[in-house]
């Protein structure tokens, strides 16, 4: 398993913090989410041989938000 820390711009609510979750979720590889709203930071653990950084900061801006890469 592999740790990423995504810096996250326009997640402004409760609302931003869960379909972002949720969205990540529903990815295959990804095992657990946690998202720090009041920092912009969400932590994403995952299996590296199923899912990539880059899959996974296209799917958080596929849903509108922007990834600091
Ligand atoms: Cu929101």
């Amino acid at each position: 398993m592999r740790i990423t820390v995504f810096r996250v711009e326009g997640m402004h609510c409760e609302g931003c913090a869960h379909a972002v979750k949720n969205t990540l979720t529903s990815l295959q590889g990804v095992e657990r989410v946690m998202v720090m709203l009041g920092e912009g930071k969400v932590i994403v653990a995952y299996n590296p041989e199923m899912i990539g950084v880059e899959r996974i900061a296209d799917a958080i801006e596929a849903i509108g938000y922007r990834v600091k890469r």
